[in-house]
C-alpha cells in the first residue's frame, strides 16, 4: 500500500471564529494553521483564503501573499487553492488562484445543497471550462465529489478531455451522499484504475471516514473546513491537532505517512 498522504483543509469559506476561535482569517493565521498542520504531517494544504474579518475571498493578490507565506515557514509542501471559492461567488472569481500557477487546485463536478437555501453551483459549462483552464495551467484538479454521480460526471469529462488522467479525487462525505462505509467503498471503487483518492468526512465523520481509507488504501483530508472537533464537544486548538490525531491512527494500523515529495510521486505532481 502507498504511504498516506494528509491533506489539512485549514480554513474554508463556511466556518468561523464563532465555531472555534482558532479558524484562521489573517494571513498570520493561516500561516499559523498551514505550520501547525505540515509540521504534524500533512504534506497538503488546501487552501482557502479569508480578508481580516473572516470575508472568503478569491482576491489573486491575497491568495499569492498567504501562499508565499506558507512557503516560507513549509517550503516543500503541496498547496492545494480552492476553486469552489464560498456559495454564490462568479466563476471568475472562483477562478483567479490558477492564475498563480499552483500544483494543484480543487475542480468541484457538480452542483449540491450546501443547507438551509444555499446551494453550491457548478454546471457543465462551469465544470468544463475549469478542467480546460486548468490543463492549459498546468494545474493539476483535485476532483470534489459530493455523490456518486458527480464520479462518473469527472470520468465523462475525463474522456471528453477536460480533465487528464490519472485523476484525483477527494470524496467529501456527509454533506450530500452519507459518510458510511458502504458509501466510500461504493464510491471509492466507482473511480477510474489508476485514479487516487482521498476522503473528507464532514463534522463527526471526520475520524472514522479516516480510519477506513487507512486501512483501504486511500489518503485523507482533515481540517476547519470540514470538522473543528478533536473529539466529541471538544473544539481543536489547531489543524495541526486534527493531523496529529490520524497520524496516531495511521501508526496503529501500520500505515507510514507521505512526505510531500512522496505525495508529488503518488499524484503524479511534475511541477
Ligand atoms: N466552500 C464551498 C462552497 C472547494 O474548495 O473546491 C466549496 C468548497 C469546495 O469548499
Ligand atoms: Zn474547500
Amino acid at each position: 500500500m502507498e504511504k498516506l498522504i494528509i491533506t489539512a483543509a485549514i480554513c474554508g469559506a463556511e466556518v468561523t471564529k464563532e465555531n472555534n476561535p482558532a479558524v484562521p482569517y489573517t494571513v498570520e493565521e493561516i500561516v499559523r494553521e498551514a505550520e501547525s498542520a505540515y509540521k504534524a504531517g500533512a504534506s497538503i494544504i488546501h487552501l482557502h483564503v479569508r480578508y481580516d474579518d473572516g470575508t472568503p475571498t478569491q482576491d489573486k493578490a491575497r491568495f499569492k501573499e498567504c501562499m508565499d507565506a506558507i512557503r516560507e515557514k513549509c517550503p516543500d509542501v503541496i498547496i492545494q487553492p480552492s476553486t469552489g471559492g464560498a456559495v454564490g461567488m462568479t466563476d471568475l472569481e472562483r477562478l483567479q488562484p490558477t492564475e498563480l500557477g499552483p500544483e494543484m487546485a480543487t475542480l468541484d463536478c457538480g452542483t449540491c445543497n450546501f443547507g438551509g437555501d444555499e446551494v453550491f453551483t457548478n454546471t457543465d459549462n462551469t465544470i468544463k471550462n475549469f478542467g480546460k483552464i486548468m490543463i492549459e495551467r498546468g494545474v493539476k484538479p483535485e476532483i470534489e465529489v459530493f455523490d456518486k454521480g458527480m464520479v462518473d460526471y469527472a470520468i465523462r469529462y475525463a474522456k471528453q478531455g477536460y480533465i487528464k488522467y490519472p485523476m484525483h479525487f477527494d470524496f467529501v462525505l456527509g454533506v450530500q451522499m452519507a459518510a458510511t462505509a458502504r458509501d466510500l467503498v461504493f464510491i471509492s471503487e466507482s473511480i477510474t484504475e489508476g485514479s487516487t483518492w482521498t476522503v473528507a468526512g464532514v463534522g463527526r465523520n471526520q475520524f472514522p471516514m479516516a480510519a477506513l481509507a487507512i486501512v483501504m488504501g486511500g489518503h485523507v483530508r482533515v481540517g476547519f473546513e470540514d470538522n473543528v472537533f478533536i473529539d466529541k464537544g471538544v473544539l481543536a486548538k489547531s489543524n495541526g491537532e486534527l493531523v496529529e490525531r490520524v497520524v496516531r491512527m495511521a501508526k496503529e494500523l501500520g500505515r507510514e505517512i507521505a512526505t510531500p515529495t512522496e505525495a508529488r510521486r503518488i499524484l503524479g505532481l511534475t511541477k
